[in-house]
């Protein structure tokens, strides 16, 4: 059992990020065992979850004429536009099945508030709206953090980056993500997060 500064953190392991799901990470679900089996190391475990009202502003059908995978303008930079996913209530946005939840201390919910999305289980995609994480963490004494889960290049890579940002010393395990990889962004994703400090192992 690793020491109570240490916490796991489980990104996003939810039904519409694995095969046959809406925004479905090739082998998303290949993960889920490792995972589980990695809590018993932990004293504490932590899940995100991708929680989106049906009209948020990062889905590609509430911009006629544009369609998902291309990049629009937002208030707060750039935002790629996804399918529809992860939709609250939704069988979609529920854990994968496999996953054991019973272990999990926090579940973080991301992405509710309709006109911005939040990859980040810190901060929303503005980069200052915090989602409450890193007072959690703190106050629990938690300084070390272990990330998993979907997908490497998105939820995971903006986590990993703002929690390095914020001070805590980050582990990726990288057999344990898997990536979206869309034009490039798993390789970008690698190169952010090793400048940021974070330890990709
Ligand atoms: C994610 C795209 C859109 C993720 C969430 O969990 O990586 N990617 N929403
Ligand atoms: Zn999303």
């Amino acid at each position: 059992m690793r020491p109570t500064n240490e916490a796991l953190l489980v990104i996003d392991v939810q039904n519409d990020f694995c095969p046959g799901g809406a925004l479905a990470v090739a082998d998303g679900d290949a993960i889920v065992p490792g995972i589980n089996a990695l809590m018993d190391d932990f004293a504490a475990v932590i899940l995100t979850q991708d929680w989106h009202p049906a009209n948020h502003s990062s889905f590609a059908s509430q911009h006629p004429g544009l369609d998902p995978f291309g990049t629009t303008e937002m208030p707060y930079g750039p935002q790629v536009l996804w399918p529809d996913h992860c939709v609250q209530g939704t069988g979609g946005a529920a854990f994968h099945p496999s996953l054991d939840t019973n272990r999990a201390d926090l579940i973080i919910r991301k992405g509710f508030n309709p006109g911005i999305d939040s990859y980040s289980a810190f901060f929303e995609n503005d980069q200052s709206t915090h989602t409450g994480l890193e007072g959690y963490l703190r106050t629990r004494g938690i300084d070390t953090l272990t990330l998993t889960g979907l997908a490497t290049d998105f939820c995971v890579n903006f986590s990993a980056v703002d929690a390095a940002r914020l001070g805590f010393a980050v582990t990726v395990r990288q057999d344990l993500c898997r990536a979206i990889d869309l034009d490039g962004s798993l390789a970008a994703a690698c190169a952010a997060m090793t400048t940021s400090g974070v330890n990709l192992v």
